[in-house]
């Protein structure tokens, strides 16, 4: 029997029998149409997400507080373009161009993380981006390295290993400005106060309504689900942020010794349906920006397809 020969039940049995095994899917492969959709749309958003998560912190660039914070911000965010193309070549591998996916964005019909919605007024917030966005995307970002399609999985690796330097970089300028003056100490507490529930919002909602949780988990396009991620972020940040004598924004966030976890209250998940379909403080502006980057960029993309069909009509 050849792999033509086989019922859609078969292949989808054998398909399922690798992802238990813990193998690796690759481009190639066969697999089932809503394994390829889900994919697809998850890495679309999340190159998106990159691309668009570099102008919060970017349009702090001429203002960065001296030469050597001035140089390590022009690196993440450039890091940050780089992951984006890596995850638009790791979509590419499952039939949608990189045209189609800016299309969509550029559009606004594509998602992308919620948290670049949200304003940027002071330098604080940027150190709050590295600290506590980063910090909530390396551990997802961990968790998604553990998944099943390889091309993904891989760049997750690479992606993760500069988050992990971008998390460095936010908590060594918020301590700076924690050991500053009062009003540096004040800058950082409000730029918390204001990030912590879009950071919460990041990890996706409560897994009873997340919509493609389970069948996520099942091929494990997601090893935990939204809430397990959020839970890990929280464990993790609220005893850094109390360390340094800063407030978690939350009065009923206290550690549950029985469940041997941080308890916090629930984002309101109104709000981010709301920022995810268009409707944030921000949107508007993020998008005309990218449009804008995109336009700008036209000529450069016609006069590399120029030189492209050049060398064809040589050769
Ligand atoms: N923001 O069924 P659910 C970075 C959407 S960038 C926006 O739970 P899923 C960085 C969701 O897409 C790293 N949309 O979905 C860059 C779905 O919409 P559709 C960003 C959200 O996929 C620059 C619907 O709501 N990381 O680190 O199972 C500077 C239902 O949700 C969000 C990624 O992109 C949200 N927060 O789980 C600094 C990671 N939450 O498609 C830093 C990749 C939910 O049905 N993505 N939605 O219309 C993921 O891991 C998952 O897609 C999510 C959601 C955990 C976000």
């Amino acid at each position: 029997m050849t792999v033509h020969d086989k019922t859609d039940e078969q292949r989808l049995a054998e398909f399922e029998a690798r992802i238990d095994r813990d193998e690796k899917i690759e481009p190639g492969d066969w697999m089932p149409d809503q394994y390829r959709k889900s994919l697809i749309r998850m890495i679309g958003q999340h190159a998106h997400s990159e691309i668009v998560g570099q102008l919060p912190e970017g349009k702090w660039i001429p203002h960065a507080p001296g030469f050597r914070r001035k140089l390590t911000l022009v690196a993440k965010v450039q890091d940050e373009a780089g992951h984006g193309q890596l995850l638009y070549r790791a979509a590419e591998t499952l039939g949608k161009s990189r045209e189609e996916m800016l299309e969509e964005l550029l559009t606004g019909k594509a998602k992308y993380a919620n948290v670049f919605n949200y304003p940027t007024p002071s330098w604080a917030d940027v150190g709050i981006i590295g600290w506590l966005v980063d910090t909530s995307a390396v551990i997802n970002q961990t968790m998604l390295g553990q998944g099943s399609y390889g091309p993904y999985a891989r760049a997750m690796k690479r992606i993760c290993y500069e988050e992990a330097f971008h998390i460095k970089q936010g908590y060594d300028s918020i301590v700076a400005l924690v050991k500053g003056t009062p009003e540096q100490r004040a800058m950082a507490q409000d730029a918390i106060n204001r990030w912590w529930y879009p950071t919460l919002m990041m990890s996706g909602p409560p897994d009873r309504i997340s919509v493609h949780t389970e069948r996520s988990m099942r091929w494990k396009i997601k090893t935990k689900t939204n809430e397990q991620v959020r839970q890990e972020f929280v464990d993790r940040i609220v005893p850094q942020i109390r360390a340094l004598g800063l407030d978690v924004p939350d009065t009923n966030c206290y550690y549950d010794e029985k469940a041997g976890h941080w308890h916090y209250t629930q984002p309101d998940w109104e709000e981010l349906k709301r920022v995810i379909n268009g409707d944030g403080p921000c949107n508007a502006e993020r998008l005309g920006v990218r449009r804008k980057a995109h336009e700008d960029g036209r000529w450069v993309r016609e006069a590399l397809a120029a030189k492209h069909t050049q060398k064809e009509a040589v050769a």
